[in-house]
């Protein structure tokens, strides 16, 4: 237990360990912020240090919270709620937002009349509560009709069925105002390989997806496609596995420029990646138009669990990243509670996600304005990555002529301080600086 004896940053954290009430602390904590003087406008908190603000962006899916805990050996363990009923605890726990799939609000077998009374209930949460539709998404995968694939189905039939689903969600979705369409291609793929020519099938997800294009041109709408990668789970192996192959892929389809993609940390993880390296990547490309928030231990089956609960140093370089890229999109957790959970540990698994994010997100303000860390980043070299590597008139005469100058056994002797740099690191993270 931290002890009054600390310096003052480790008090302030001490005390909201021990009262669990950040707003208390509120003064104390922008006391300390003033002093130390590093925070931008990028990673500035206007409210208690981990109360959620609409500018922060948090959403959460329809099935996240919603989620009914049924897992492959096991059934339900929990009531479904009532899409209007989640509306009005995401409000309350300081969400800015709810996405869905087209089935998790209009059952399949809606009829027409049947629509707008889901729809006109769910619009009356949403006025009621001020809480958005950034996004949403389309179900190609539950039922049997997919289980040899959706857009990429060796039958032709299933293809158009596939289709038409998803351009009735894009309609769906441009309803209730999104703006992002999530397209996550869970039964693309296979398991007895011989089935499914690789080439061939990404020929037909690109007629799809250039079909969604076109159809958003025509009808005028502003969504934009994201692609969701996912190394498998449900199928042996999906197609487009990384964010690496998704935004390759996406370099050849007819307007690049409204797709995408929707990196989820659970994923790139289950493929042994780095997240924030494959988030990064897209940042730079960009093509960061969602992410999905939640934690995963490397090996293990989809686990789907509260954000920052497993790989704490990974969420935390994923957070810095997010909050110092000025990305501007939704912080969306796709993510379940446990299944020992009732009613309550729902809730507190939302809250979690949120308020660890938050804690991330001091933590990052930190990281920038603490001292030895800075002195250690510039140890690394970490501000020459920026020189470009070219000299003179850029030309190979002049690189030559200055390699010439160089001392090779010096620059081999020089060393970087990488153990002291991530030492801090780990000691911000468990909250002794
Ligand atoms: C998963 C996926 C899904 C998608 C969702 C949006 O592993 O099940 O992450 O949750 O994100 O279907 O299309
Ligand atoms: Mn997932
Ligand atoms: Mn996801």
């Amino acid at each position: 237990m931290f002890t009054c004896t600390q310096q003052p940053r480790l008090l302030a954290f001490g005390y909201r360990t021990l009262v669990g009430d950040s707003s208390f602390f509120l003064g104390v904590t922008f006391g300390l912020l003033a002093r130390h003087g590093t925070y931008e406008s990028d990673v500035t908190m206007t409210s208690g240090p981990y109360e959620p603000q609409p500018e922060d962006r948090f959403t959460f899916g329809l099935w996240t919270v919603g989620n009914v805990g049924r897992d492959p050996f096991g059934v339900e363990v929990r009531e479904a709620l009532d899409p209007v009923d989640i509306v009005h605890r995401l409000a309350d726990i300081g969400a800015y937002g709810v996405t869905l799939h087209d089935n998790d609000l209009v059952p399949a077998d809606a009829t027409a009349a049947e629509r707008e009374v889901l729809l006109k209930r769910f619009r009356e949460a949403l006025d009621s509560t001020g809480l958005k539709v950034p996004m949403t998404t389309v179900n190609l995968f539950t039922r049997p009709v997919f289980k040899e694939g959706a857009l990429t189905a060796n039958d032709p039939d299933v293809r158009r069925f596939a289709l038409a689903k998803a351009l009735d969600a894009i309609d769906l979705g441009a309803e209730l105002g999104a703006d992002i369409f999530v397209l996550w291609g869970g039964r693309e793929g296979t398991e007895a390989h011989a089935a499914k020519p690789v080439a061939e099938a990404l020929d037909r997800y690109a007629e799809a997806i250039n079909s969604m294009t076109a159809y958003i041109g025509a009808r005028g709408y502003k969504t934009r496609i994201a692609i969701e990668p996912k190394p498998n789970e449900p199928r042996g192996d999906i197609l487009l596995p990384t964010v690496g192959h998704a935004l390759a892929f996406i370099e050849s389809l007819d307007s690049p420029e409204l797709v995408g993609v929707n990196p989820e940390f659970a994923h790139e993880t289950m493929s042994g990646l780095s997240f924030h390296h494959g988030v990064a990547q897209a940042l730079w490309a960009g093509k960061l138009f969602h992410i999905d928030l939640n934690a995963q231990r490397i090996g293990r089956f989809d686990q789907d669990f509260r954000f920052g609960s497993e790989e704490v140093k990974e969420a935390f370089y994923l957070v810095h990243l997010l909050e110092t890229s000025g990305y501007s999109g939704m912080r969306h957790f796709d993510a379940h509670p446990y299944r020992t959970e009732g009613p309550d540990g729902v809730w507190d698994f939302a809250r979690g996600c949120i308020r660890t994010y938050l804690i991330l997100k001091e933590k990052a303000a930190r990281f920038e304005a603490d001292a030895d860390i800075r002195a250690a980043l510039a140890v690394a070299r970490v501000p020459d990555l920026a020189t470009p590597t070219t000299v003179g008139d850029g030309s190979a005469e002049a690189l030559r002529a200055y390699v010439k100058t160089l001392d090779e056994a010096a620059l081999g002797r020089a060393h970087y301080g990488h153990e002291q740099l991530d030492q801090l690191v780990t000691e911000l993270l468990l909250g002794v600086r």
